[in-house]
């Protein structure tokens, strides 16, 4: 990964999960890592991490809730170094409620953190990323059929599609390169988000072998480090014994 040495990568959603796991292969790397969430002492505790494991990675930290535009530009405004690599992460599903007995939080919450916010955070990044740089979107497999439980989280996740698509198309004239990675089933913190409750979040994952944060991960970062003529675009990775959102093979 020679290509990603001496890079500034900003990392949403950087305090759990594949953030978090993006934070320290980047680090592996010999990227500089911009890393930013809700939840500050997450944070810190990923920063002891690598500067243990990768002293000379450079680390900056900032508290940041991607629904509060006026706190994304600031955040941005105040990052110490360039962003050559913005990796888009930051989501949440909330409950697996039908349609009709979704409440009003749910609804709002997942839209504006999945969708308003990526688009927030974008919107603050592109006047000042060099040409050259390169735009990650955290996708889903959720993006290409609904099911159900999942209206509002799949709309938010085939959002971002569209919004890759047109971003790409956007671009291309800089050049910024855009991938989407669609992940299918990872285990992280997203299913105890979802549920609320870990023994529910367990049972996502009972009798199959769920994908790891590091899995995806290495798929950004391979995504992040190929040569500057060439584009990774889009990325589906399954949890192996899994066809598709809902049909998996379970023992
Ligand atoms: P985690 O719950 O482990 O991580 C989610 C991250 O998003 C946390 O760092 C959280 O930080 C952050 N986040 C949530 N809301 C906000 C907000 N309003 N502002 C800033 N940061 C926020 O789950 P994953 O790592 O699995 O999820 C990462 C991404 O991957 C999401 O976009 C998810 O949709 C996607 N994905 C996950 C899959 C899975 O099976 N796990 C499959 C496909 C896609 P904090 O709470 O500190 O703000
Ligand atoms: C998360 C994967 O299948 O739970 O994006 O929607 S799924």
């Amino acid at each position: 990964f020679a290509r990603l040495q001496g890079k500034s990568v900003l990392i949403t959603g950087a305090s759990s999960g594949i953030g978090e796991a993006c934070a320290y292969q980047f680090a592996a790397a010999g990227a500089n890592v911009m890393l930013t969430a809700r939840r500050r002492e997450r944070l810190e505790a990923v920063e002891q991490k690598i500067s243990a494991q990768w002293p000379t990675a450079k680390v900056h930290l900032a508290e940041l809730d991607v629904r509060n535009q006026e706190a994304v530009h600031k955040c941005i405004a105040g990052l110490p170094r360039q962003i050559d690599i913005l990796v888009n992460n930051a989501g949440l599903a909330l409950g697996i409620d039908p349609v009709s007995e979704l409440t009003s939080d749910a609804i709002d919450t997942m839209i504006d953190t999945n969708i308003k916010g990526l688009l927030y955070v974008t919107r603050a990044v592109l006047p000042v990323m060099p040409k050259g740089g390169h735009i990650i979107m955290m996708g889903s497999i959720a993006s290409i059929t609904g099911y159900p439980g999942g209206s509002v989280y799949c709309a938010t996740k085939s959002a971002l599609h569209s919004i890759t698509e047109a971003l790409r198309a956007e671009t291309i004239s800089v050049p910024i390169k855009v991938t989407e990675i669609r992940p299918g089933m990872v285990e992280t913190e997203f299913s105890v988000v979802r549920f609320g409750d870990k023994d529910k979040a367990d049972n996502v994952y009972r009798g199959m072998e769920p994908m790891t944060a590091d899995d995806v991960a290495e798929a950004v970062v391979f995504a992040a480090s190929r040569h500057p003529r060439c584009v990774v675009a889009d990325v589906m990775l399954l949890a192996c014994g899994q066809a598709s959102a809902t049909l998996v093979h379970r023992n």
